[in-house]
């Protein structure tokens, strides 16, 4: 019989990166859009994505929730991606909703004590039993998980098929038994690892995926490390050039416009910069192993990015053609049509998720929440925050704030304003001239640096984790395509002030760069655009300069 496969989509979530990769390896499929379709499908996934009440409620409210759990119960193959696996459990405690039960054991969050919530990026799933999996790095973005303990949580552990370490806490990445395959990472964004794993279920016939293991679940204990690796991530700054194409640029101190020069002509002197095409970009640096992309629409909030198909497009093209996660930012925000019609920033979110994105990225929005969130005196945001919203429905995972700071120079002797206990006092040694003997604070800004706020960046990490972001991006906009290397100080200030993963970027010169942000602070990623886009250094020999160091990172390329 042919394999009748079914998506079941329970309306909020990226779930177009998953059709996407289907489509890619030659698999078709149909969504499920009524109880009925149940009937009809073979094969059922579910990538869920998102919150765990969110989902259950979504699927309660459309009828679909005890159809599903007929489904799995009826024998035919069932795969579950994150929160498709987390739903079987019995409950979790990110939820006052119980899940499905089929796995008795509850799903509970990640201790943060010494280590970021959310576990975001790569990390290895090790094969519990005999199985013909190779172990591989795979992409997860999650706070909640099914802890992997067999004297407490026997249920789970007799379902675990792999697990993986996330700090000091070992939790089961896959699951299955029966008919079931549940999967708390993301193949569908796991690059070539994730992709073959996915083809390789849809290729086995119907009847054979059906495996029944019998095992003793054995005691594991954590290894002294986890096996997370860093993220090296690609970012593209896109904007209209003159000609009006949307073009890939590239900015010194967010100055995109080309500098006059001897040797300029008329013509390119002012003009803005243009290292190429997005989507061929995006394409090379998947291909290349970046571990993530980040498009920019670095003009939006000169108009409504609803009306701003072009970079729609563009995000619906790289997404086709990249199976690792997509950042997209620029312009998230409560708008306003010409017309007079208002879009709210999470319907602008959801057009961005919908076209492929799997996170959204604020910088402007985020500044102005955090703004009113101090001014309120409240410990908690009022729920109607872009970050509140956007993260309310999609996760907080889905949720990055970029921050775009500039050091504000103060004399440290006189200086006695509210940001005293921020201040940076720089080396009489340091090899950047500039800034030896100095003392600074970093201020944010919005419209790209453009305004200048009176809010500093410890307070606006510590108002946007609040407020529900699961990943702070840390531009400079000092060090912005000076290739001096990543800015130490500001990075681990930021990360001083929040638990959520913190990703470094602006300043990278050459490879060495990347070393010495990892060996320098915790942060989790490392991002650069102008050496990578101008084919100084490669992404691969960024990878290899940190793995001859000892510095874990995925070296798959596409
Ligand atoms: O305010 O929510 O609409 O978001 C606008 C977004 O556009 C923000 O994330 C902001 O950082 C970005 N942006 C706005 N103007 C510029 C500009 O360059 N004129 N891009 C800009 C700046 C910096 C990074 C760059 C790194 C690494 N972003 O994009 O990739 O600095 O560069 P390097 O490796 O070459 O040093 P909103």
């Amino acid at each position: 019989m042919n394999q009748k496969l079914y998506l079941l989509d329970y309306g909020a979530g990226n779930v177009q990166s998953l059709a996407n990769s289907l489509t890619k390896l030659g698999h078709t499929f149909t969504w499920i859009s009524s109880p009925e379709d149940f009937n009809h499908a073979t094969s059922l996934i579910f990538p869920g994505v998102g919150a765990f009440e969110t989902a259950i409620q979504n699927l309660k409210s459309k009828g679909l929730l005890e159809p599903l759990k007929q489904y799995i119960q009826s024998g035919k193959p069932y795969f579950g991606i994150c929160i498709g696996m987390q739903v079987l459990f019995q409950s979790s405690t990110e939820s006052p909703s119980p899940g499905l039960d089929i796995i008795h054991s509850p799903i509970t969050r990640f201790h943060d004590d010494n280590k970021t919530v959310p576990q975001i990026g790569w990390n290895a799933a090790d094969p519990l039993i005999e199985t013909s999996e190779n172990p591989a790095y795979y992409y997860f973005v999650h706070s909640y998980c099914a802890k992997y303990d067999p004297k407490t949580y026997s249920s789970a552990a007799e379902w675990a098929y792999t697990t993986t370490q996330y700090g000091d806490e070992i939790f089961i990445s896959s699951v299955r038994k029966g008919n079931v395959f549940g999967v708390q990472f993301h193949p569908e964004k796991s690059g070539k690892a994730g992709l073959a794993l996915l083809d390789k279920w849809l290729r086995t016939p119907e009847s054979e995926r059906v495996i029944t293991p019998t095992f003793t679940p054995p005691t594991l204990t954590p290894k002294p490390k986890h096996s997370l690796t860093k993220r090296i991530i690609a970012c593209m700054d896109v904007r209209t050039n003159d000609e009006g194409d949307l073009v890939v640029t590239k900015g010194d101190q967010y100055d995109v416009r080309e500098k006059a020069t001897p040797s300029s002509t008329v013509k390119t002197a002012g003009a803005v910069r243009n290292l190429g095409k997005p989507v061929a970009l995006a394409s090379t640096y998947y291909n290349a192993g970046a571990d993530e992309l980040c498009l920019l629409n670095i003009t939006s909030f000169r108009h409504s990015p609803l009306q701003d198909q072009p970079m729609l497009a563009v995000v619906r093209a790289a997404a086709e053609c990249v199976f690792v996660p997509l950042t997209i930012g620029g312009g998230i925000k409560d708008t306003v049509d010409p017309d007079g019609t208002p879009h709210s920033a999470l319907e602008v979110a959801s057009a961005y998720f919908r076209a492929g994105a799997d996170k959204v990225s604020l910088a402007s929005e985020a500044v102005y929440a955090v703004e009113k969130l101090l001014a309120s005196g409240n410990e908690k945001g009022d729920g109607t925050s872009a970050i509140e919203t956007i993260a309310h429905a999609y996760g907080r995972q889905a949720v990055v704030v970029s921050i775009d700071p500039k050091r504000v120079y103060v004399d440290p002797e006189t200086y006695d304003g509210p940001f005293k206990d921020e201040l940076v006092h720089g080396k009489f040694d340091s090899p950047i001239e500039a800034e030896r003997g100095k003392a600074w604070w970093y201020t944010c800004t919005t419209s790209g640096g453009r305004q200048t706020r009176n809010l500093s960046v410890c307070q606006l990490a510590k108002g946007v984790e609040i407020l529900g972001a699961g990943e702070i991006l840390v531009n400079s906009i000092d060090r912005d395509g000076t290739g001096l290397g990543f800015d130490l100080d500001l990075i681990k200030l930021v990360k001083s002030c929040t638990k959520v993963p913190v990703v470094a970027s602006s300043g990278a010169g050459k490879a060495e760069h990347f070393l010495t942000v990892f060996e320098g602070t915790d942060v989790e990623a490392a991002l650069a655009a102008g050496i990578f886009h101008r084919g100084e250094v490669g992404i691969g020999e960024v990878k290899e300069c940190l793995k001859n160091s000892g510095i874990g990172v995925r070296m798959d390329v596409a």
